[in-house]
């Protein structure tokens, strides 16, 4: 009997042990759809020992509201800037000392101390884009020159539109085409955006903030949402498509690893942090996804079309306009209009 005890508590403690000994080896990382290679989770893997698990989310908001929810289990996610200040000011993310790891001299300085987190206490650069839409070459009625394409499709292009599935970038795009500034509350602003919001919705055939690559493949649909890597994933895959350069601007953002408060394995989340700094590791990331990032030493491990590619390369004098955090006063405003819109 006595041994018994024995023996379940060395039990216990040999369980206590290899739980926390599991626990120090584990990485659970939230990041968008498609925007991960498995590439780079095997690398981490091989050389940290720690073991990766996945789990993906199509939006800002969508992430927002599940750290607000608490019941998070995630070590690292990846907000876009405008998002970053929201989950700062409600407590949502561990600080960390950017700065101080090994592999920080090679962020760009222009990168280094953003304006979302001057200090960089909160963030390490994942990848940057812009949001724009995207037409198929061989479809009628579409053309890229401006976002009424977009929002206010003729012919056949109406009723083959697929637009993002939550307003904070389509309430971007549309405050650039009707000319007003970001995050506008004032009533005749929000009319107008409702407005506009309503007639692009009777052409829209889908809202999905993700699968745009094969529903534009597959002629689903003829003008997509878009940001800039996805179309050019689209183009090399022989999609006939085009990202566009409207004449109104693009939105411009800024996507940044964090530290979910309260994460369990918070010295694996900075591991992974330090270890994406690196030139050859962040290049991998730009090869798969196709976006640009913050570490210029990574150009020479990255494939040679992203240099020249047309979805890497805003033309001459068109406007990115870097997206901004909006006050509740508009974000309250906004998610009614899009609520009524989705009814
Ligand atoms: N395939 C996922 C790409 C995610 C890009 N981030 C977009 C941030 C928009 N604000």
């Amino acid at each position: 009997m006595k041994k018994h005890v024995i023996s379940t508590l060395a039990g216990a403690a040999i369980l206590a042990g290899s739980v926390s000994a599991q626990a120090a080896g584990e990485l659970n990382f939230y990041n968008w759809t498609d925007y991960t290679p498995d590439d780079l989770i095997e690398k981490f893997e091989k050389e940290t020992g720690i073991n990766v698990t996945m789990d993906t989310y199509d939006s800002n908001e969508t992430l927002l509201a599940k750290l607000k929810s608490g019941a998070v289990g995630y070590d690292l996610a990846v907000p876009s800037s405008n998002f970053v200040s929201i989950m700062v000011s409600e407590g949502l993310l561990e600080e960390v000392d950017v700065k101080s790891m090994p592999n920080y001299k090679n962020v760009d300085p222009r990168w280094q101390g953003p304006a979302w987190d001057p200090e960089q206490k909160y963030t390490s650069p994942y990848q940057y884009g812009t949001t724009s839409f995207a037409v198929r070459t061989d479809a009628a009625d579409v053309t890229c020159e401006s976002l009424k394409t977009f929002f206010e499709p003729e012919g056949e292009a109406c009723g083959n539109v697929s637009v993002f599935a939550t307003p904070e970038e389509v309430a971007s795009m549309a405050a650039l085409y009707l000319g007003q500034p970001y995050c506008d509350d004032r009533s005749d602003s929000l009319k107008a955006m409702q407005k506009l919001l309503q007639t692009q919705n009777k052409c829209v055939k889908v809202y999905s903030s993700e699968g745009m690559i094969d529903r534009v493949a597959t002629k689903t649909v003829t003008v997509t949402n878009a940001w800039n890597g996805d179309a050019m994933r689209a183009r090399l895959e022989g999609t006939p498509i085009e990202y566009c350069y409207p004449k109104e601007g693009l939105v411009g953002w800024f996507d940044s690893l964090v530290i979910p408060k309260g994460a369990e394995n918070y010295e694996n989340a900075k591991t992974f942090m330090n270890f994406l700094m690196e030139p050859e590791n962040m290049a991998m990331v730009s090869n798969f996804a196709r976006y640009s990032n913050a570490i210029p030493a990574s150009t020479e491990f990255l494939d040679p079309e992203l240099a020249t590619a047309p979805e890497a390369n805003v033309p001459d004098g068109i406007e990115v306009r870097v997206s901004e955090t909006c006050g509740p006063k508009f974000v309250k405003s906004i998610d009614k209009i899009w609520t009524k819109l989705r009814q």
